[in-house]
Parts: C-alpha cells; structure tokens; sequence
C-alpha cells in the first residue's frame, strides 16, 4: 500500500505513521478482526482504558451504547466543497431522513441552545455531532464555533464530527484543541479511477477539479488525514457508500487501505437511491443493494478494519437514539421558548441507572450462552422488534424498523436494521402494509416482538418467519439465544425442518422519520 505522497496539496508525506499506528489500530479487539462494531461486541475488558472512555457512551462508536444513548446533530454546516453522485441537499420533505438533509439551518448560537435544550431534556443524549447538510470543515468557522462553545456550556458531551476529508488535513490541529475525539471521513474509494465515477467535481486551492485528478486529490487528502488524526490519538470511523456495479469489491481494498492507517471503525452503508431524490444516482437509475449484497461485502471485509452494522444514516439535524428522530420536538421556536436549565447531576445520575441496566444485559447475554449445547456450525437470521433498552420492547403493529440478529450456539451478533412502514395505523392494522415488511425481513427465521396481533401472525407464518412473543421485556440476546436453543430442540425432536431462507430488501425509498 503506498503512503501518501506530497501530492496535489504540497503536502509531506508522513512517513512512520502507519507503522506506529498498526500498534494502535483500532479497539484491539482480537486483533481488529472486522467483526460487526468495534467496541461494541467489546466491552471494557476488551479495549485499553483510554479508548472503552472515548467509545462506551458514544452510540455510534459501540453498538452496544447504541440501545441506550442518543446523539444529536446541528445543522450549522451548509456548504460543501465537493460533489458525491448520491447527495442533493436541495431536496427537503418532512417524511423523509437521508444525510444532507435537513429542515432548518442553525447559526452556532443558535445550536449551542438547542444542544443545552436536548440535553436536559434527553438525559441519555452523550454526543453532538455536526454532520452537514454540507461538509462540517468546508464551513470550518461556524463548526468550531458551535465547538467551542460547547465545551465551555456542556463540557459532558462529546463532540464528533463528520467530513469528506478533502480539507481534514488544514483541521487536525482545530481537532484537537477542542478535544474532538471522534471524526468520521466519508471514503467510497483509494482508486482514483473508481473515484471518477462517484465524484463529478471538488473545489480545491479555489479551484474547481474535475474528474480522475479530482478523486486523486479527494483519496490523498483523506489518506492524509486520516494519518494526521491517529497520530494524535483521535479516533476515526469511516463511513463507505455500496454503490453496486461501481466500488462494492472496492470497499474491501478500502477497508485494507483505512485499517492500515489506523481507522477504529469501517461503516459499510447502502447507497439510497431514488430519482425523486434528484440525485445523479438516482435520476441514472443507479440501484442500491440488497440486504444479501450489504452483508455479502461487510463480510468479506472481515479481518480487516472493524465494522460498523449499526448506522442509521442520520439526517443532518437528527437527535435522539438512533433509529429515532425527535428532531421535530426541537424546532428553533421551541428551542426559543423553553427554559432550559443545564443540570449535570440529574444527566449523571441518568447514566448511572443505564450503566446498571448495560451490566443487567450482559449478565443475561452470559446465561443465555452457556445453555447452549454444541456449536454445529447452524446460523439463523431473527428480527427483533425494539424501542431501545437492549429489550424485546415494541409491538409488531408499532415498529418502524427490525433490528436483525444473527445467532448461532456461539452468540447473537447484530448485523443490521430494516426500516418499514408501521403495520398499525390507527388502531388497525394495515394489510397493504405487511408484504413490504415480509419483504423487508424475508431472511429472517423469527421475529421477535412485545405483542403481535392475529392476522399478522399468520401471514407471518405463511411467509415462514416465526412470530414470536414470549420473550417480551427480555434482553435482546437473551431472547434471540433462548429461541434459537428451542429452536434447534425442535429440529432435534422432528417437530420441524431447518430450512434456508431467501434475500431480503433495503428500504429505498424515503426513510420516515420516526
Ligand atoms: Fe453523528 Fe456520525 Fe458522530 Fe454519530 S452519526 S457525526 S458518528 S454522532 Fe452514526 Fe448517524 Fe450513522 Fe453517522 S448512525 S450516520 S454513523
Ligand atoms: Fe453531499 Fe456530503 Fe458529498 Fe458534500 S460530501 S456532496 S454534503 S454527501
């Protein structure tokens, strides 16, 4: 792999960085091995102090802190300097949750106040990321701004930050002096020929780039910073776009190329793609992939940089647990009006109370695993329906997404989230509704939820996914463990056949806010 080179930017090469990163790299869970979310699967025992402190409470960062801790973001980032074939943030719609997209833009003021205002109210909100619409460094004085004032107003909170990485490497020093120790680099690819076909254009020494140059530009600068970023001991996630057909084997090479300089975290996502969106994508016809295809790469990249499975691809404005979108509950007017009063006590107290219910969870996990016999290799695919908590929490009728599991007498692993359409509208349930969530969850083996109601259970049945509610209020891993063990009881007693199931569909049309 070659380092990075004084190239376009006239920069130096950082020779011996990656060296002294390969040490570091990443949690150090069994050596980086790509399984699903770094820091997530591992606890603290798994992880050196410093870093279980930067990842426990960040519910990106731990897919495990993802059940219980929310993160917002604030829209003081409008302008970006480059152009991606799937992004247009011109397009805004209140039904509809997609990076870029936001309903109103804040000043750093302004965002200061809404991150006090989320923050009493949601005691469980531990990190505020800036994330667009545009790129956070290519409007680099309103994000250090909202920065720095909210290290001195609310110096619990983390600050992370989201860039192309074209102009990372000017910030690293900015970065640091505001003890941001999360940033995430969109990278979709490290060959520039791949590059050209995802990035039209970039803006670089006030100059519009286009084409193979460009990428070339765009790859060198995110190397660098990347390189720049774990030399200081921040930590990296970086989120990669599947665009089938143009660099889904790619993101293996990506994968490689990132953990080599020290990523902490590889975020494989599906492109979304659809010609109302008005994307380059999407008006070209530029397909997304299916769940298979997602997992299919994700996969593949074991061994190498760890992944994350948990990602939402948050709005630009998003708070709250991801999955969820209070965002509307945070209007600037509302923001206004409200008497906001900052108490750290009554957060950390909060935190204490979900600190005890993660040891609860673990514990559970722990039980549930050593009733299991044998591992002969058999892996299943179950939905869960869940409103947080790490709990069999929410009703079939009221999901808005299915969080999937894959279990097996080793454990239960999260591998990803479905979002669909609420079944329940109103008191009833909605037929048209249930084959796009069949569809949606059509790998799966069992569902498992708080409360189902009869007709969907039997469609459920016919479809030949399990409806399954006797593990309500029970911990995710907990009740997927406990049915996969009676599952294979069954199997064993010939009261049913193991068969394999089908592929299932990303949602690709416009993600509701929850
Ligand atoms: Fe926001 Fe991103 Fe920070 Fe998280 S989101 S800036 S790292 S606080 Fe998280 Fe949202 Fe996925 Fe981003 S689920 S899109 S990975
Ligand atoms: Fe859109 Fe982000 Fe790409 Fe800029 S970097 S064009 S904001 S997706």
């Amino acid at each position: 792999m070659t380092s990075v080179t004084a190239g376009h930017g006239g920069l130096k090469p950082l020779n011996g960085i990656k060296i002294e990163v390969a040490g570091q790299t990443g949690c150090g869970t069994s050596g980086g091995d790509g399984k699903s979310g770094c820091g997530s699967a591992a606890g603290a025992a798994d992880l050196p102090a410093e870093i279980w402190e930067k990842v426990k409470n960040h519910p990106c960062y731990s897919e495990e802190a993802h059940h219980h801790y929310a993160r917002m973001h604030v829209a003081v980032a409008p302008a970006c300097n480059i152009q991606c074939n799937y992004c247009n943030r011109k397009y805004d719609c209140s039904n509809e949750s997609r990076p870029g997209v936001v309903s109103q833009k804040l000043s750093p003021e302004q965002a200061a106040k809404k991150v006090l205002a989320v923050a009493s109210a949601i005691p469980q909100m531990t990190v505020l990321g800036i994330a667009g619409p545009g790129d956070a460094l290519a409007n680099p004085k309103k994000t250090f701004d909202t920065f720095r004032m909210l290290q001195e107003q609310a110096p619990d909170i983390k600050l992370c930050l989201s860039t192309n990485g074209l102009a990372l490497p000017d910030f690293v020093d900015e970065i640091v002096k505001y003890n941001i120790d999360h940033v995430t680099i969109t990278i979709n690819m490290v060959d520039p020929d791949v590059g050209a076909k995802i990035y039209p254009w970039i803006f670089y020494n006030h100059k519009r780039i286009h084409g193979r140059e460009a990428a070339e530009i765009l790859t060198e600068r995110q190397m660098l910073g990347l390189e720049m970023l774990t030399a200081r001991g921040v930590l990296t996630k970086i989120n990669s776009v599947l665009i089938p057909g143009v660099n889904d084997r790619h993101l293996i090479d990506v994968n490689k190329a990132v953990k080599a300089r020290g990523a902490f975290l590889h975020n494989i996502m599906p492109l979304i793609s659809e010609a109302e969106h008005g994307t380059v994508f999407g008006l070209t016809g530029q397909r997304g992939p299916t769940a298979q295809e997602l997992k299919e790469v994700q996969d593949a990249c074991i061994g190498g940089a760890n992944l994350m499975r948990h990602c939402r691809q948050c709005r630009a404005d998003a708070v709250g647990l991801l999955g969820e979108d209070r965002s509307s509950e945070f209007t600037i007017e509302q923001v206004e009006s409200m008497n906001v009063v900052y108490d750290l006590d009554k957060r950390r107290l909060y935190q204490q109370k979900v600190e005890a219910q993660r040891e609860a969870q673990a514990t559970a996990k722990t039980a549930a695993l050593a009733a299991q016999g044998e591992d002969d290799g058999m892996k299943c695919l179950v939905a869960v329906a869940t409103k947080g908590q790490g709990k069999v929490n929410e009703h079939f009728g009221h999901a808005r997404e299915f969080q999937i599991y894959e279990v097996s007498a080793g454990g239960a692993t999260f591998i990803g989230h479905r979002r669909v359409d609420h079944y329940c509208q109103g008191g009833w349930g909605e037929d048209e509704v249930l084959p796009s969530i069949v569809t949606a969850i059509n790998d799966c083996h069992a569902v498992l939820v708080a409360k189902i109601g009869a007709c969907p259970r039997d469609e459920l049945k016919q479809a030949g996914i399990e409806p399954v509610d006797r593990y309500a209020h029970e911990f995710i891993e907990q009740a997927a463990l406990g049915w996969f063990l009676d599952y294979r009881a069954r199997i064993a007693t010939g009261e049913i056949a193991h068969r394999p199931r089908g592929d299932a569909a990303i949602r690709q049309g416009a993600y509701l806010a929850a």
